[in-house]
């Protein structure tokens, strides 16, 4: 069972990049894909941070905005040194 979960919708969008790096990873990941009808709901939503997807599982560890994701990818699994700015 892959550690990894994407929660988005049935598009590339904002989780384009994360599938592309962890799959350049070798890495498995589950994909959770929500239709427009259970996102409107509003069930998923009201539980994610500002309301948005894409949501993002490492093991106990979720994580909401894209950017984030990416950072938490790169410093956790390619080793980025952190950059301060
Ligand atoms: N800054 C956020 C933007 C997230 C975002 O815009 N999510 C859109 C899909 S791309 C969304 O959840 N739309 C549904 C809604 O707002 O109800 C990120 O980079 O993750």
């Amino acid at each position: 069972m892959p550690p990894y979960t994407i929660t988005y919708f049935a598009v590339r969008g904002r989780c384009g990049t994360m599938r592309i790096m962890l799959s350049d990873l070798g890495q498995e990941w589950k994909e959770n894909l929500m239709n427009f009808d259970d996102w409107t709901k509003g069930d998923l939503k009201q539980k994610c941070v500002f309301g948005q997807l894409p949501k993002f599982q490492d093991g106990d560890l979720v994580l909401f905005q894209s950017n984030a994701i990416l950072r938490h990818l790169g410093i956790n699994m390619v080793r980025f040194p952190l950059i301060s700015w």
